[in-house]
């Protein structure tokens, strides 16, 4: 998860070039193996006429061998070396910057460009790459620059920076339990971004909490779709209410919500058809869902490969409908990273959950403290 951008923070930092080195092979023992293979199979000759021969070879290779240790030796001293050159690299320069005895801001904007274009890359939006270049400023602007723990000083405030447009979600299932009567949750956004396979992942999660749950099939409209919601139901043995296909979603959603206070089911999980925010009917239809039913949370499913994008397609679902909360969908192949980073700060919605995988159990709670270990920020 995130592997991008965490490579390129890893590197940024200078630790990247360091672990490549460590695993490099040391050149050093083969060569010296190759070289007594070399005079084994010399000795391993014992011609008469050779002996003289033989021995100014012997003696010679052992001097080439005395000069490539050498060598050998010298080589791995400067490779001792070199990442304390490589860490100094990228800090030496950073300390060059640090002219004045306390650091000012123009300086900390020089050392922020380069952090600045790896977020864009990876899907940071503007407004939170600002933020974050705000913090570290607030944090480092003043700061004696030529403290001893300077290094750490400055690596501590870009990751405390970026922790800083993070934010934890309350806990969706401690809310659920502490509801008197049934909890209901809608969810929807647009086709295919996993609104379907989050509700199956969250059953099985309310499941697991001893929480009684069960399904309303209010995507009438995709083919198949509500066949897709059985097969979960009956894998997870939770009930499933549905209708027939092209009926109005909001009945289905109504059967479901009787269905569940009659049976005192805790949780009933609307799934609805996907949707582009720019169709106004499909809208109208989940506007008149919405008010008839009165879900306790309406949870948007985007997928965190949408990158910037989704922050529109919120923006105009909140809009229209008003969303609660967010899941972020496959998480697992979204290698860049910004995207979750982007959305709890600009939308300031909770995000409720992480969808890692295709399996019932990849759903993982959103929180801060995993997002900066998945960035190697911890
Ligand atoms: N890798 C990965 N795939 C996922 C994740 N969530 C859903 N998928 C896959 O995404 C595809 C679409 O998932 P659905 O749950 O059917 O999406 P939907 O939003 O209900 O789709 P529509 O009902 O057609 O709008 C399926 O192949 C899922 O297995 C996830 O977290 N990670
Ligand atoms: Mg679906």
């Amino acid at each position: 998860m995130f592997k991008l951008l965490k490579d390129k923070l890893k590197s940024f930092f200078g630790t990247e070039k360091k672990e490549e080195k460590a695993k490099k092979p040391k050149k050093t023992k083969e060569k010296k193996v190759s070289k007594d293979r070399k005079v084994k199979s010399i000795k391993s000759k014992p011609s008469k006429k050779e002996t003289k021969r033989q021995k100014i070879e012997e003696k010679l290779e052992s001097e080439v061998t005395e000069n490539e240790i050498e060598a050998e030796i010298k080589e791995e001293e400067q490779e001792k070396k070199e990442p304390k050159e490589e860490k100094k690299g990228f800090f030496s320069n950073i300390l060059s910057k640090f002219t004045t005895s306390k650091i000012e801001k123009q300086q900390v904007e020089q050392i922020f460009e380069d952090l600045e274009i790896i977020l864009l890359e990876h899907n940071v939006a503007l407004e939170v790459v600002d933020k974050i270049k705000e913090n570290l400023i607030n944090s480092l602007v003043g700061q004696e620059s030529k403290s001893k723990d300077i290094k750490n000083k400055v690596i501590q405030s870009i990751k405390t920076a970026i922790e800083g447009v993070l934010t934890d979600s309350p806990n969706l299932i401690d809310e659920i339990k502490n509801y008197q009567g049934t909890y209901i949750i809608l969810f929807f956004g647009i086709n295919g971004t996993g609104k379907t396979t989050s509700i199956a992942k969250l059953a099985n999660l309310l499941k697991k909490n001893n929480i009684s749950v069960v399904l309303a099939a209010a995507d009438t409209f995709r083919a198949a779709a509500i066949e897709q919601l059985e097969i979960h139901a009956n894998k997870l043995k939770v009930p499933i209410i549905k209708g027939e296909y092209n009926t109005d979603p909001t009945s289905i959603a109504f059967d479901a919500k009787v269905y569940s206070e009659k049976h005192k089911i805790k949780c009933l999980l609307i799934d609805t058809a996907g949707r582009m925010y720019t169709k106004e009917n499909l809208i109208k239809q989940m506007e008149k869902l919405i008010r008839t039913i009165k879900p306790n949370k309406k949870i948007f499913v985007g997928e965190s490969t949408t990158g910037n994008d989704m922050l529109e397609q919120i923006k105009t679902f909140d809009e229209a409908l008003g969303i609660d909360g967010i899941i972020l969908s496959k998480a697992d192949i979204d290698e860049k990273g910004g995207t979750a980073l982007s959305v709890s700060y600009i939308t300031k919605k909770p995000i409720y959950f992480l969808g890692t995988g295709q399996t019932y159990d990849d759903l993982k709670e959103f929180k801060k403290q995993d997002i900066l270990e998945s960035l190697g920020l911890n």
